[in-house]
């Protein structure tokens, strides 16, 4: 495959070219380093959005509604859903999979959705390459829409420059997320569903958890609670401002530059423990465990032992 010619492609956003980059990503295929190193100029245009929350909050609808939005403002959006039930791609109602289809086939929009397949090894990672193949495609906006729940679902929507936490007014709602770790990523939440009942109380309940957070640092970021009904369509304006107002929070503090460098690190760190641990499990030294668990199951050596043994091994090759 020739990677600089699909990098061409992928620039001048050739929905078929985007296509198989992510494909390309998505399934390891070895031209993968290649292809994002050719990429790699052309990155950092696209502000980025997460949005994550528990099954059913209405991530898709919002996210296809704020499409909608983004779209008439002229801007141009790429999608990352990390949902097998993703509406978008097939699963889900027909009614809301029409809708969303409709949103998915605008040219200024490109959707895809990218599977757990049971294991979420390396997600995290190939759903950031995916965002960075649709930032060199040039889109405006990213938006990652992942399922609240895993440690890996939540590292991608953090990855993103403003993280929005949708939750409904279901009761234990904002306290469901606090344990799941929702309340510290969420640069500002969505009370969605905000048509039923409870949704007043549900808003004062996770301000007062927020209240929690503040530690009263200058300039200090404080989360604020949106409200909608994503599925009529109301409220979209007020997170779109929302969105703005931390993006424009982030630049004039000089944290968007931070921000993005703290994500880069991370990134480095991460690829380079997926490196050294597929570099690590050599066929050679899979094979060569079983006969070390011999003699440690003749308790002739320890665990640690036969790890100290390994790593130094291959540190010295
Ligand atoms: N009553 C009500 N239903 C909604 C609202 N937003 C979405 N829904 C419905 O909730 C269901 C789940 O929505 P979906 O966007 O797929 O949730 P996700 O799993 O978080 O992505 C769908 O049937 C939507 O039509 C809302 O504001 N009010
Ligand atoms: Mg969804």
């Amino acid at each position: 495959m020739d990677t600089s010619s699909l990098a061409s492609r992928v620039i001048a956003r050739e929905r078929r070219a985007i296509a198989q980059a992510i494909t390309v990503v998505e399934n390891d295929m070895p031209e993968a380093a290649a292809l994002l190193h050719e990429l790699a100029p052309k990155l950092g245009n696209a502000y980025r959005i997460g949005i994550t929350g528990p099954p059913g909050a209405g991530k898709s609808t919002l996210t296809s509604e704020l499409t909608k939005t983004f779209l008439k403002l002229g801007k141009t959006i790429g999608i990352v859903a990390i949902d097998p039930t993703s509406p978008f791609t097939g699963g889900a109602l027909l009614g809301d999979r029409i809708r969303m289809q409709e949103v998915s086939m605008n040219a200024g929009v490109f959707v895809r959705s990218m599977a757990t397949r049971g294991s979420l090894g390396g997600l995290s990672s190939k759903a950031k390459d995916a965002a960075d193949i649709l930032d060199a495609a040039g889109f405006d906006l990213v938006i990652f829409e992942t399922v609240g729940v895993g440690q890996s679902e939540l590292d991608i929507a953090k990855a993103a420059d403003t993280t929005i936490v949708v939750l409904v007014p279901e009761s234990g709602d904002a306290v469901q997320a606090m344990k799941s770790g929702l309340m510290e990523i969420a640069d500002f939440f969505v009370l969605n569903k905000s048509d039923r009942e409870g949704a007043d109380q549900a808003v004062s309940a996770i301000k007062t958890i927020l209240t929690f957070r503040i530690t009263h640092a200058e300039n200090e970021w404080i989360p604020d609670v949106i409200q909608t009904v994503a599925a009529k369509g109301k409220g979209i304006e007020a997170v779109i401002t929302e969105i703005e107002r931390h993006k424009a929070y982030l630049i004039t503090t000089n944290t968007l530059i931070s921000k993005r460098r703290k994500r880069d690190r991370e990134r480095i760190v991460e690829l380079v423990e997926d490196l050294l641990r597929i570099n690590f499990w050599s066929k050679e030294r899979t094979d060569g465990l079983e006969e070390k668990l011999n003699v440690l199951s003749d308790k002739k050596t320890s665990a640690y032992a036969v790890a100290k043994a390994l790593v130094s091994e291959f540190g010295k090759k």
